[in-house]
């Protein structure tokens, strides 16, 4: 945080020297506009480019290192970088925390040098033979105190990295059928360890990222509600918030920006994953607006009425290149879901405000339905 609105000017005006004659319309007309109303700033983490591999077939694209990815950033439009904790630091687990601490400074010189800055670290505590029924759920102690000293060295890495965020996504913090755990006690054992992370670090704010299913049949904290409730159980209710992710929101059958209107309403919006998913079924983390452009839309209009970004909040996209895409290609899931989020911003600020609010008065909302598809028809 604390990045303030006078920045956020300048790192515009950097931007616009390699922005398309499109996008320059965009910046002139927010800068003549709406009283440098919200620039957004990008961020995304280095797994939304990958191989292709799917659960039912192997890699289908070649490798491409991590330092060879954050060469990739600026050219696709993005000034962040979010990182699982091995993303940074390779293997952390076999290492001292002081070697996990060298390496991820070493990390922010590189950041430096592609001139990008880290958005948040996410402790990864879904692969580790040890967690396969759980981390912080986990019904063996061993395991749980495991995941605990892992989530304080994500902890050290943030710092390391100059971040102050910490993303909780709760991969197997759940069951696959209702009598294996408690879910009393489970969530008990949550709010241990996010205390554990909040007494250990004074300056560390929490996001956890809400998911109904999958992997696990049903997780403990579906819901953008589960998250913000669970934080007023902990130590320090004011440093744990939410990171909203579009697919995870639709799979739990909300409305992605209902959610984010919710968790902007208690200051508690951190961060975003916006991406799209095509009805009930595994996470499919598509392509910003690609599946239903109003549902995209409107998480755009309610991130920027409500001034998300102005205190340094990063705009995240967490997309998936589908299989099919050659390695030339690979990253366009990336530029193309920026590309949407600005023109739907375009869009929702080119809205007549006073007509809108005309039908709503009038409650024709016949007109205002058509109003909004037309605009999103580019026919206004
Ligand atoms: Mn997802």
């Amino acid at each position: 945080m604390g990045r303030c609105a006078a920045v956020q000017v300048v790192k515009i005006d950097e931007e616009m020297g390699k922005c398309s004659g499109q996008e320059l319309k965009f910046f002139n007309f927010i800068n003549g506009g709406v009283a440098m109303a919200g620039t957004f700033r990008f961020t995304f983490g280095p797994w939304n480019i990958h191989e292709g591999a799917d659960p039912f077939g192997p890699e289908v694209r070649s490798t491409i290192s991590f330092n060879d990815k954050l060469s990739l950033y600026k050219e696709l439009g993005f000034d962040g970088v979010q990182f699982h904790d091995d993303d940074a630091v390779p293997d952390l687990d076999s290492l001292s925390r002081n070697e996990v601490i060298e390496q991820a400074k070493a990390v922010r010189n590189t950041l430096k040098d592609h001139g990008l800055e880290a958005e948040f670290v996410a402790p990864r505590l879904w692969e580790d033979p040890r967690t396969i029924d759980g981390a912080y759920t986990a019904n063996d102690p061993e395991v749980r105190r495991y995941a605990r000293e892992r989530s304080r060295l994500s902890l050290d890495i943030a710092e390391a990295l100059d971040t102050d965020l910490i993303v909780l996504w709760l991969a197997r913090e759940g069951t696959y059928i209702r009598e294996s755990k408690d879910s009393k006690t489970a969530t008990d054992h949550l709010v241990e360890a996010i205390n554990g992370m909040l007494n250990a670090n004074p300056d560390i704010r929490i996001a956890i990222e809400p998911k109904p299913n999958e992997p696990m049949d049903h997780a403990f904290l579906p819901t953008t509600g589960h998250a913000l409730a669970i934080a007023a159980l902990t130590d320090d209710p004011d440093r744990v918030g939410v990171n909203i992710e579009s697919a995870h929101a639709i799979l739990a059958g909300m409305d992605p920006s209902d959610e984010m209107g919710f968790a902007l309403a208690f200051d508690k919006l951190w961060s975003v994953h916006l991406n799209d998913q095509n009805g009930l079924k595994f996470d499919q983390d598509k392509s910003f607006g690609s599946v239903d452009l109003r549902r995209a839309f409107n998480q755009v209009r309610i991130l920027d009425r409500h001034d998300y970004g102005k205190r340094g909040e990063w705009v995240g996209l967490d997309v998936k290149a589908m299989r099919t895409q050659k390695d030339a290609v690979s990253t366009r899931h990336l530029s193309n879901s920026r590309e949407a989020f600005l023109a739907l911003l375009e869009v929702s600020r080119s809205l007549d405000q006073n007509r809108i609010d005309e039908l709503i008065a009038e409650r024709d909302y016949e007109a205002l339905d058509r109003l909004i598809i037309m605009a999103l028809l580019g026919r206004t």
